[in-house]
């Protein structure tokens, strides 16, 4: 298919999504919450700047389960798949051939702190989706890592504009400690919502809960709620 006509058809399939998803999208916490918890200036989409119980870091912490898997741009593949019209794998070029989107967004943790102002280059989520359709059906998104970490989100989440899987964060490729070659970010939710080494993205009919789902923290994870344990 021609790149052109290619786009076309991302940006219309995009825009079925965001209408199909427009009221669902509009009532979640993080841009409807009329008693947000937390403090300082109001953010982009309406909520405190520094989120109930965080702290401001200028350090980024790693996190993971203890084991970092090592993944070239050569062996990384994305799969999506599930509960959609067109499933597709996607390889390293395939993925920095889709649209490209740069961001600022703030980055909280539930260990407490937040690391303000990221800057990330990377695919929107709703892009993707768009290339995939998801089925009438769908629902959630259950996202895969390399290192067998899962996690869900509900699709209002998971298709906002800020919901990008970055391969560039502070001007730099993403590192392999930080979930490079590419992982997701999920700035309206705390980050465990975003998955590391990133290679499933299986759209769902309902709910399936991911690793720290299960293990007690909140299916939700609304920053602004202190939304931290189920
Ligand atoms: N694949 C994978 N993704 C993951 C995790 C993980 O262990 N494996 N940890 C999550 C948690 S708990 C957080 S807080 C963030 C941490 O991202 P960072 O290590 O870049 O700070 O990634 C999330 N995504
Ligand atoms: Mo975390």
């Amino acid at each position: 298919m021609e790149e052109n006509s290619k786009l076309d058809k991302i940006i219309e399939a995009r825009m079925k999504l965001k209408a199909r998803f427009q009221e669902k999208m509009a009532a979640t916490p993080s841009v409807s919450d009329s008693r947000p918890m937390g403090s300082g200036e109001i953010n982009r989409h309406g909520m405190p700047k520094l989120p109930a119980g965080q702290t401001r870091t200028v350090k980024w912490p790693v996190l993971d389960l203890g084991f970092k898997p090592d993944i070239s741009h050569q062996q990384w593949k994305l799969v999506v798949d599930g509960e959609v019209e067109s499933p597709v794998t996607l390889n390293w070029d395939d993925f920095m051939n889709l649209p490209q989107t740069e961001d600022i967004s703030d980055f909280h943790c539930v260990t407490t702190w937040s690391r303000m102002d990221v800057p990330w280059i990377g695919v929107r989520l709703a892009d993707i989706a768009a290339l995939v359709m998801p089925k009438s059906t769908a629902t959630h998104v259950l996202c895969h890592g390399y290192d067998q970490y899962t996690t869900n989100l509900s699709l209002e989440e998971a298709l906002k504009e800020d919901v990008l899987l970055v391969h560039t964060a502070d001007h730099k490729p993403l590192e392999k400690d930080h979930g490079g070659p590419v992982r997701m970010i999920t700035p309206q939710l705390y980050a465990w919502k975003g998955s590391k080494w990133i290679k499933r993205i299986e759209f769902l009919s309902s709910n399936k809960l991911g690793f720290w789902e299960l293990r007690g923290y909140s299916n939700t994870a609304y920053p602004w709620r202190d939304d931290r344990y189920s």
